[in-house]
């Protein structure tokens, strides 16, 4: 049961040092890629300026505000509003902002702590696919513990998501759960072969609320200035905001160049201009849907048409 949860309390510290030189130090960086490799999330505590994280929290609030009001919850396509792409499921929103300052900020998107530690483990050309929120508002149900990538059959990790919480995320507003550790021992067939169904995310799903729950959760307290840094294939699961507020984590999903992650899109992002637009740093990690000369491109061109209707059903085909 979740009774057992507690608050993150065993993110990493960015010190005076490290910010100054804007670099993990190189222990930090191995604990740091150690225990995202194995433990599948670590928190790093002051990665982001607190008036940055302040400037992300405006900006948003003006393309959340515009998608409330252009929402409507039986229509759950993805819908283009005015600096964003989004759509809502059973009171979550997923919204997509144009990358224009300060989304498009390389602090946010190639942040000079977290790059190293993707680098290391994603190979140094690893690929921005979106940058997204997690929006989570009154009415939003306990979700199902799921996966939100297939499963690696003992290859190493294909991604990460970047969560940048744009307020406090505590236990009083629907902070993720996450089951740290392990999934890197899990296989597809065991769970093919009874029948479970590891990516019901916004329904439930007895079977693997049973079998998860007996594992040790924690509930991960964010507070602005850190950047949680997650593998998508850890277990994990949203929780119920009873709040009036919108509780706002940023996710940007990040991947291996040559895996190819079925939801979300670069062009809910971005076109070609204000591709053009962005820092060589956040660029570095886009360029595949902009050149044709990339397999990216063309493989995210055929399946365009598809992946956009699937995006709106589970985070992974
Ligand atoms: O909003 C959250 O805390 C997490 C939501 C989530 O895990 C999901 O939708 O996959």
């Amino acid at each position: 049961m979740i009774d057992g949860s507690k608050a993150l309390g065993s993110d990493i510290a960015i010190t005076e040092r490290e910010r100054l030189d804007g670099t993990l130090s190189t222990e930090n960086h191995r604990l740091a890629t150690l225990l995202l490799r194995t433990r599948g999330y670590v928190g790093l505590r002051n990665a982001l300026p607190i008036e940055f994280v302040a400037r992300l929290r405006l900006a948003f609030s003006d393309v959340l505000q515009e998608c409330l009001r252009r929402r409507d919850s039986s229509n759950i396509t993805p819908r283009e509003v005015e600096g964003a792409v989004f759509w809502e499921r059973k009171y979550r929103l997923r919204i997509f902002p144009k990358l224009v300052a300060p989304f498009s900020d390389p602090i946010l998107i190639a942040n000079s702590f977290v790059s190293p530690i993707l680098e290391t483990l994603l190979g140094h050309d690893y690929c921005c696919k979106f940058v997204s929120s997690d929006t989570c508002m009154k009415g939003a149900i306990l979700q199902s513990p799921h996966r939100d990538i297939e499963f690696y059959n003992g290859q190493p990790p294909q991604g990460y998501f970047v969560n940048v919480p744009l307020m406090e995320c505590g236990l009083h507003n629907g902070p993720l759960e996450v089951w740290p550790g392990g999934s890197h021992l899990w296989d597809a067939q065991l769970f093919e072969r009874y029948q479970m169904a590891p990516f019901v995310q916004d329904d439930r799903n007895g079977p693997i609320e049973d079998f998860v729950e007996r594992f040790n959760s924690e509930k991960v307290v964010l507070s602005p200035g850190t950047i949680l840094v997650r593998d998508p294939g850890m277990w994990h699961r949203g929780t119920p905001n009873p709040t009036e507020e919108p509780r706002t984590m940023l996710t940007m999903g990040m991947f291996r160049r040559s895996y190819s992650f079925d939801y979300g899109d670069p062009f809910y992002n971005l076109n070609k201009d204000s591709f053009n637009a962005l820092d060589q740093r956040v660029k570095k990690r886009f360029e595949y849907a902009f050149h044709w000369n990339s397999l990216l491109y063309w493989r995210q061109k055929a399946r365009k048409r598809f992946r956009r209707s699937n995006d709106t059903r589970q985070r992974v085909s």
